[in-house]
C-alpha cells in the first residue's frame, strides 16, 4: 500500500473511532486542518518540478477527496445515530390505552337514602327537604323540647352567628324541624277543609338529610344523616307504625324473617315513645338485637304546633340513622370511613 492509501486508511479508521461529532471534528483537523497531514503533503511539493507537481498534486487531491468523503459519511452516520436515540427517547406508544375518564358513582349513604325513599315512596310517603340551618323554634321549641333540655346546650348543638327569635342560627340536630315545616304547609293548604270539619288528607312524609351534633368518635360524626318519618291523620295508630316499620325493615334488609322489638323509651316530641330494635334470623348478625330507630306517638303539643287539634288528629313519627343502616347493610364497622373521602373505600359500593 502506498503512502497516500495508508493515509486515507488511517483517516477513515480515526473517523470510525470518533464516537461524537466533537471527536470527529478533532480527527478531521489532524488530516485536513491548517497543519494537518494532507496540508503538510501539499507544502512538501514546493521543491518538485512542474511535471512532478502535476502528478503528485493530482494523487494528493484524490487522497484528500477520499478523506473528505469518509468524513462526510461518518458525519452522516453519527447524525443518523443521534436521531435514532432521540426518536427512541421521544417514542409515543400509540398502542397504550388512553386515559379513561373515571366512572363516578353514588356515595353508599346516598344509596341508602335512595333506598329508603323508594320504599317509603311505595307506601305513599312524600319526601320533604329543607334548611340545614334552623331556628330554635323549629329545631327545639315546636318539638316540645324544654328550655333547659341538655340538647339545647352549646356542648351538644352547633350554634352559628346571629340568631333572633325568628332568624336561623343553629345547625339542625335532627330532621324533625322539616316535619313541622311540612306539616304546617300541609295544614295551611287544607285550612278551609279543616275549618269546615271535613277530612284533611293525611300527612305522610319522610324527611331525609344531613344533621349536626357536637360529637365525634368511631360511631359518631359531627355531621351525620337522619331520616324521619311522620304520619298524621284522624285514625292513625301505633299498630300502623308497627306494620309500616316492619315492612320497611324487611324490604330494606331483604330479609322476610327479620323480627322487630319496640322497647319503651322517651323523647320530648312523642308520647308514648319506643326504640325500635331489629333481629336477623340468618347471616353474620343473626340473634343480636340491633337498635335502628326511635319512634312514638306524636306529642299533643307537637300536633298543636303543626296547626292541628290534638283532640282530633293523631299520628306517629320515627327517626332513623341512614349512616348506621348503611353500616349494618354492608358490614362496615367504622362510621368515619364514610366521611374520610377515600375513593378506595367508597368505590367498593358501586
Ligand atoms: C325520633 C324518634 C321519635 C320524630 C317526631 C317528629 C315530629 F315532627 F312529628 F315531631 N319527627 N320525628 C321522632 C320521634 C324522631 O328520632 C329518633
Amino acid at each position: 500500500m502506498n503512502e497516500l492509501d495508508s493515509l486515507v486508511e488511517s483517516a477513515t479508521q480515526l473517523f470510525a473511532q470518533s464516537a461524537t461529532p466533537a471527536d470527529l471534528e478533532n480527527a478531521k483537523a489532524q488530516f485536513l486542518g491548517k497543519s494537518g497531514r494532507v496540508t503538510e503533503l501539499m507544502k512538501g511539493m514546493a521543491q518538485l518540478s512542474v511535471e512532478e507537481k502535476k502528478s503528485r498534486g493530482a494523487a494528493i487531491n484524490v487522497a484528500k477527496q477520499a478523506i473528505e468523503a469518509a468524513l462526510t459519511a461518518r458525519r452522516q452516520a453519527l447524525a443518523d445515530a443521534e436521531l435514532q436515540v432521540q426518536l427512541k427517547a421521544e417514542a409515543l406508544d400509540v398502542s397504550l390505552p388512553g386515559r379513561q375518564r373515571g366512572q363516578g358513582g353514588l356515595h353508599p349513604v346516598s344509596l341508602t337514602l335512595e333506598r329508603i325513599q323508594g320504599i317509603f315512596g311505595s307506601m305513599g310517603f312524600d319526601v320533604a327537604e329543607g334548611p340545614e340551618i334552623e331556628t330554635d323554634w323549629f329545631n327545639f321549641t315546636a318539638l316540645n323540647t324544654p328550655e333547659d333540655h341538655p340538647a339545647r346546650s352549646m356542648h351538644d348543638t352547633f350554634y352559628v352567628e346571629g340568631g333572633t327569635a325568628t332568624a336561623p342560627n343553629l345547625l339542625r340536630t335532627h330532621t324533625s324541624p322539616m316535619q313541622i315545616r311540612h306539616a304546617v304547609q300541609h295544614v295551611k293548604k287544607h285550612r278551609a277543609l279543616i275549618d269546615a270539619g271535613q277530612a284533611m288528607p293525611e300527612i305522610r312524609v319522610i324527611a331525609p338529610g344531613r344533621t349536626y351534633r357536637v360529637d365525634s368518635d368511631a360511631t359518631h360524626s359531627p355531621m351525620f344523616h337522619q331520616c324521619e318519618g311522620l304520619w298524621v291523620g284522624e285514625n292513625v295508630s301505633f299498630k300502623d307504625l308497627k306494620v309500616i316499620f316492619t315492612a320497611f325493615c324487611r324490604t330494606f334488609f331483604e330479609s322476610d324473617d327479620l323480627v322487630l322489638r319496640f322497647r319503651p323509651s322517651f323523647f320530648p316530641f312523642t308520647e308514648p315513645s319506643a326504640e325500635i330494635d331489629i333481629q336477623f334470623q340468618t347471616g353474620p348478625l343473626a340473634g343480636r338485637w340491633l337498635e335502628v330507630a326511635g319512634s312514638g306517638q306524636v306529642h299533643p303539643n307537637v300536633v298543636r304546633n303543626m296547626g292541628l287539634d290534638p283532640e282530633k288528629y293523631i299520628g306517629f313519627a320515627f327517626g332513623m340513622g341512614p349512616d348506621r343502616l348503611t353500616m349494618l347493610r354492608y358490614g362496615v364497622n367504622d362510621l368515619r370511613l364514610f366521611f374520610d373521602g377515600d375513593i378506595r373505600f367508597l368505590s367498593q359500593f358501586q
